[in-house]
């Protein structure tokens, strides 16, 4: 057997706008491109599910049985798993999130003969250990599948410190740290301004999330009414979900002209090139791949120094990080970053090259491959 032959790789991930989704479809893309066969299991096709001839979809079917108070995931997903594992010959089975999926990654390697195992690797990727791990009702059984996972990674090293924190895994956990590759913008600068309604010399700051509570969209809020006082600048919000329970808020607090909300956008480059910093109010996060994405394209952003946070951004080299829940010293951060082009440029090229040389496909897939093929025993 060759030591460079392709793998077949089965992906289980959400498919809905979230950093584990996004990053596992991206990630199925690059291994592709570099050869791999990749079978996507999942409820839906992935949000940013990439399109190659070697990259495939099987969709789970969930029945709504009558009987069923709430219906389950969990053991169609592990049917389906063991199906396309025996099916395809799959080598690895990469699981993003733990809940459900590193279970039901176990319960389909069981159901298979030894020769048919894949091998399975769960990457952690946040509220699966920070949450979810703490939850009586969920904690054992997440410790349980990472036991039977043949490796574990997680997406910062505050992640595995949480995991070993938290989950009490006595296995080695590997940080991965998540990539992101943007694709060339197809509108310019200039045209998504005006779309947004932007005036020359009005800042643009740039918020993406899916509004969880712990994304803290209150702060956000919060900090643009006070910014609003000072330089000309508007919020746009790129929403990975429903926003309008949030516009009363945002009428309340006089910000209708401030704000303007994007929801469920595909073309994240155009708005990533427009914005002229990126703002971010999460309580936790295990690493915010929204940062990296604006990173990427050479804009820095001001967030509270939480979770992996400060493995993505150095305070004053590639943006700002304050104390969580400062929202006076965020607002000072991000006057004094949009009132100095040439600091906002600087922080900016900066940041584009952290993500080139640290959070690039270049620089994390092979972390992945050289993992697959040390669990295949390559
Ligand atoms: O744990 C979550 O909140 C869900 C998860 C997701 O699927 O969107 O988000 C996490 O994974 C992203 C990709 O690895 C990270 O960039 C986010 O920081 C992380 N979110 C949290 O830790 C809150």
């Amino acid at each position: 057997m060759s030591a460079t032959r392709p793998l077949k790789i089965g992906i289980t991930c959400y498919p809905s706008v979230g950093g584990s989704g996004i990053l596992a479809s991206e990630l199925g893309g690059e291994l592709a491109a570099r050869g791999h066969e990749i079978h996507f299991i999942s409820y839906e096709r992935p949000f940013r599910m990439p399109v190659s001839e070697r990259v495939f979809f099987h969709p789970v079917i969930v029945n709504g049985y009558d009987l069923f108070k709430y219906p389950d995931y969990t053991l169609p997903l592990s049917v389906k798993m063991a199906e396309v594992s025996q099916a395809h010959a799959l080598d690895v089975l990469h699981v993003h999130y733990a809940v459900p999926h590193a279970t039901a990654a176990f319960l389909a390697c069981s159901m298979l003969p030894a020769e048919s195992r894949p091998k399975v690797i769960t990457t952690l990727h946040g509220t699966d250990t920070t949450l979810l791990g703490r939850d009586p009702g969920y904690g054992p059984a997440i410790r349980h599948a990472l036991e039977h996972s043949d490796a574990i990674t997680t997406v910062s090293e505050f992640m595995r410190r949480e995991t070993v924190r938290l989950l009490g895994v006595n296995r080695p956990v590997e940080v991965i740290h998540n990539f992101f590759e943007p694709q060339p913008a197809s509108r310019s600068r200039a045209e998504v301004r005006a779309e947004l309604g932007l005036a020359e010399g009005e800042a643009m700051l740039l918020h993406l999330s899916n509004l969880r509570p712990l994304k803290r969209i209150d702060l956000l809020l919060e900090a643009v009414a006070r910014l609003a006082r000072g330089p000309r600048a508007k919020l746009v919000i790129l929403a990975g979900a429903d926003f309008s329970p949030f516009a009363a808020d945002v009428a309340r607090l006089g910000l209708n002209e401030n704000v303007i909300v994007r929801e469920r956008v595909t073309d994240i480059e155009n708005y990533l090139g427009a914005a002229d910093l990126g703002l971010f109010t999460s309580e936790t996060e295990s690493f915010c791949l929204s940062i990296l994405e604006l990173m990427s394209v050479g804009c820095p952003s001001v967030a509270f120094a939480v979770g992996g946070i400060p493995e993505v951004v150095r305070d004053g080299k590639e943006g700002r990080i304050v104390p969580f829940g400062q929202v006076d010293a965020m607002v000072a951060a991000a006057e004094s970053i949009i009132t100095d082009p040439a600091r906002r440029s600087a922080l900016g090229a900066a940041a584009k090259t952290r993500a080139c040389e640290h959070f690039s496909a270049a620089a994390i897939v092979p972390k992945y491959e050289a993992l697959y093929r040390r669990v295949c025993g390559e």
